[in-house]
């Protein structure tokens, strides 16, 4: 009988295959996506790491959705996880920051269970001064059983979210997702090509001393948000303050840090973004599903991010996400020193 040596190194598909025991009538096919997606990454990693050698950087001369110059590495990153997706067969279509409008596949594909919202390269802005940048992804099952996907497939709240993830390019790479049951980390070994279980079920601590937010937008926060930051930055020993600034302008790595130490990442509502700079779908959303399983909190500042309805693929909305005394504590400087018209106006015209 072949006595299988005791190795310590679990691969992310080795991973995904023994998680998929857990779901008796999985037929593999989000197994089988999420590989698909860990693929694309090792290409986008392969790229990022080297993009001050080759000429990859600089403006690609395109615009995106969001009216920001496209760099070169946006639009090859946008491609590989587009045509990762596309090949695999269990996704029916994409939303994507780097797309106008929905991307819908044909053939086989087109018949796909799933459907993918992706910011392919966020905070690509950082990627000319080699800051980390990351890759964020929210999968749904379809909500049309047969036919191409329409928007309303897309259009869904994030609690029915059935995975989420998100790549982050830094230091190592590492590969962090949920199918709802916890929160995984995985570290690329590149002499193997493989994700390894580095951070089996993360868990954020419930208080933190690190704030993360835009100090430069002060002066255009809501007062309650005013009034919270300045909350942290008093000399108060016995409560560690002041707290620790840290904000690197690349959402992923800002959060992947206060998700492994404690801390809160806020984006509010200024007077010139009413809805906030972050979208919902494929930033908010599927950041807000992997703090929920870790145990933390996601707002938009009033209520959770996962009960908003979408009523756009690209729709902004504020964010307060991590440790879960810290998000509750700045929500009541909000309710007790907001102004009501500071609140996030949803096109659908629900308020929070
Ligand atoms: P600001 C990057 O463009 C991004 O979407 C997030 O990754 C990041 O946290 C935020 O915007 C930075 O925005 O306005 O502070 O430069």
């Amino acid at each position: 009988m072949y006595r299988q040596p005791k190795r310590n190194l679990t691969t992310l598909g080795e991973f995904i295959i023994d998680k998929q025991a857990d779901f008796p009538f999985a037929k593999g096919e989000l197994s089988s996506l999420l590989s698909d997606i860990a693929i694309a990454a090792k290409i986008v990693n392969r790229e990022v790491n080297k993009a001050g050698l080759v000429n990859i950087l600089g403006e690609a001369g395109s615009e995106n959705v969001q009216g920001e110059s496209q760099k070169k590495l946006d639009v090859f990153a946008n491609e590989q996880f587009l045509a990762a997706l596309a090949t695999g067969g269990e996704c029916a279509g994409v939303a994507s920051e780097e797309n106008d409008e929905i991307i819908l596949f044909d053939g086989a594909s087109s018949s796909g269970k799933y459907i993918v919202a992706i910011d392919p390269l966020d905070g690509s802005s950082n990627i000319d001064v080699n800051v980390s940048v990351g890759t964020i992804f929210s999968i749904y099952r379809r909500k049309t059983k047969n036919g191409p996907a329409t928007v309303d497939d897309f259009l869904q709240p994030g609690y029915d979210q059935v995975a989420a993830g998100y790549v982050v390019y830094g230091s190592s790479t590492m590969l962090v997702y949920t199918t709802g049951n916890g929160v995984n980390g995985f570290t690329l070994d590149p002499s193997i090509g493989e994700f390894c279980l580095s951070h089996p079920d993360m868990r954020i601590p419930s208080g933190g001393n690190i704030y993360s937010v835009n100090q430069g937008n002060f002066v255009h926060f809501p007062e309650g948000v005013k009034r919270y930051i300045k909350s942290l930055q008093i000399d108060d020993k016995a409560n560690k303050k002041p707290y620790t600034l840290r904000y690197i302008g690349s959402l992923v790595s800002d959060f992947h840090r206060n998700l492994i130490k404690g801390g809160i990442y806020i984006y509010p509502t200024t007077l010139g973004s009413p809805a906030g700079k972050l979208r919902l779908m494929y930033e908010c959303n599927p950041m807000a599903m992997l703090m929920e399983q870790a145990g933390g909190r996601a707002t938009d500042g009033y209520r959770n991010i996962l009960e908003i309805e979408p009523t756009d693929i690209h729709q902004r909305c504020p964010l307060f996400v991590g440790s879960t005394q810290m998000v509750e504590e700045a929500m009541d400087y909000l309710r007790q020193y907001s102004d009501a018209e500071m609140k996030p106006q949803y096109a659908n015209g629900k308020e929070s």
